[in-house]
Formats: structure tokens, sequence, C-alpha cells
């Protein structure tokens, strides 16, 4: 029997409603302090189905806690993945609603657009380069549905890694043609430089860092496919930003991606 006794749909619910009514919930952990990882994910894939059973089409994948500073901070030596959806998906010259957001923050990230089906458990940063059409300067908004952004590493994972909203820049590049391990960063707000990093923060290696969730889930008997986008998880940490606040991550050779929120 799994620790939440068959009550994950109640849980799908409890953190779906928190999305849609824009509330911060008490961690789910505070019920079931013995969640497993792998339950916790059982409860993600729940999670997605019921966006799904609403209307929303599974478009991608996304990383999170990829930075040895982060995980270090939650205690943990893996990274997580998460599921992107198209309503999560916000169009550079869109304004940002505030107002469909709990608590958000910012992070930059580097978007992979994939030209070919692939499954595996022995794949590496070179296997993601080659079923890789495009890389693009991307952000990332996350807004955990918990309380003050306070969570374990099980929480997380069952909130489909605090996932709501990405933004892709409009310069798309062959990740051949570029030192993706090695490109620098900057994110502003408002002008202001608020975090520099550097792409090699994401696991070493921003393929490197796809290429661990690809074999995550061939453990499953997934894997990604042709059209997918991926999130390769962020270059710096995350800021906070509020309604007038403009966000701009300028990437070296990649180019510029930026959103204003109202
Ligand atoms: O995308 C991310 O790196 C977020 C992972 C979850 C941790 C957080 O919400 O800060
Ligand atoms: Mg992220």
């Amino acid at each position: 029997m799994t620790v939440t006794q068959g009550r994950d749909m109640e849980i799908v619910k409890y953190l779906y409603s928190a999305e849609k009514e824009r509330r911060e919930v008490i961690k789910v952990t505070d019920q079931y302090p013995d969640l497993s990882f792998d339950e916790a994910y059982s409860i993600q894939e729940k999670l997605i189905q019921r966006r799904e059973a609403d209307g929303a089409k599974r478009i991608g994948l996304k990383l999170g806690l990829t930075s040895k500073a982060k995980q270090q901070m939650m205690g943990v030596h893996e990274a997580i993945y998460g599921y992107l959806t198209d309503d999560m998906l916000s169009l550079e010259w869109e304004p940002m609603n505030f107002h469909q957001l709990i608590h958000p923050k910012a992070e930059p990230e580097i978007a992979f657009f994939i030209k070919e089906d692939l499954i595996g458990t022995d794949v590496t940063a070179e296997d993601i380069i080659r079923v890789t059409q495009y890389v693009a300067p991307a952000i990332e908004i996350i807004d955990s549905r918990y309380l003050n952004f306070k969570f374990t590493l099980a929480d997380v994972i069952a909130d489909n890694c605090s996932s709501a909203k990405f933004v892709i820049g409009s310069k798309w590049m062959s990740p051949e043609t570029l030192d993706l391990g090695q490109l620098g960063m900057v994110m502003t707000k408002n002008g202001r430089v608020e975090q520099v990093g550097a792409s090699a923060a994401v696991l070493g290696h921003p393929a490197t860092s796809v290429a661990w969730a690809v074999n995550k889930l061939g453990e499953k008997g997934k894997g990604i496919k042709k059209g997918d986008i991926i999130l390769s998880g962020a270059v710096s940490e995350a800021i906070a930003f509020e309604p007038n606040d403009t966000i701009h991550v300028e990437f070296a050779e990649l180019g510029s991606v930026s959103f204003t929120c109202k």
C-alpha cells in the first residue's frame, strides 16, 4: 500500500484547485511525511492527466534543481523533472498576467526543440544534441502552490516542479553552431542587473541535464518526442517580480528573451 493509501486523486484535486484559485496551500508532506519520490511522480502524472482532461496538451518537459547550489540548499543529490503544457506557453509580446499567478519567480533557461523521438536509459549529452533542431533563450516562471515556496523534494515533484509559465525568445540556433556549455547570461529587472550566470551551472552542460531527464523517463518506459520543447534547468537563481516589472535575459551568442508583467 502507498503512504497516501489510495488518496492520490484527493491530492491532485488539492494542488490543481490551489493553482486554479491562485492560493498557497500547506505542503502535502505535512499530512504524508513519508511520501516517496516514486509516489510523488505518480501524483504529478495524475495531475497532468487532470489538466489534459480539461483540454491542456503536453508539449514537453522541464528540469528543476539542476544546479549544485540548489541541490545543496534542498539537501538532495538529484535533479527533478516535470511536464510543460500548451497553456503554460506565454508569448514575448504578451503581458504576463500577475493576477493569474500566486507568487511567481522568473529564471533563465535554455529551451531545446526536439526533432526526433528518443527513448533509452543510456542517453548521452551527444544524443541530445543530435536530436535537437534548435536551442533558444527562455525564461521559466515558477509558481509553487505551497505556502512561502517552502517544500520538500517529494512535495515539489507532486506539484509538477512549480511549473507555471514559460517564454521563449525568437532567436533559434542549431546546438552545433555554439558552445552550449559555456554561455554567459545576464538577467535584469527593469534594467537593473539581478543575476549573472553561465550555462555550465546546469549540471555542467544543459544537454547533460536533458539527457538525465530522458534516462529517468526511460526507466519508466517513456521518452521524448519530435516536437517537444524541453527547458534545461535554471542558469541562476530565480527572481520574484510584480506588475509593471520587465524581466530581460541575455545569453552570449544565443540572444535575448523578455516579458513585462501587468
Ligand atoms: O524549475 C525549477 O528549477 C524549479 C524546481 C522547483 C524548485 C523551486 O520551485 O524553486
Ligand atoms: Mg526552471
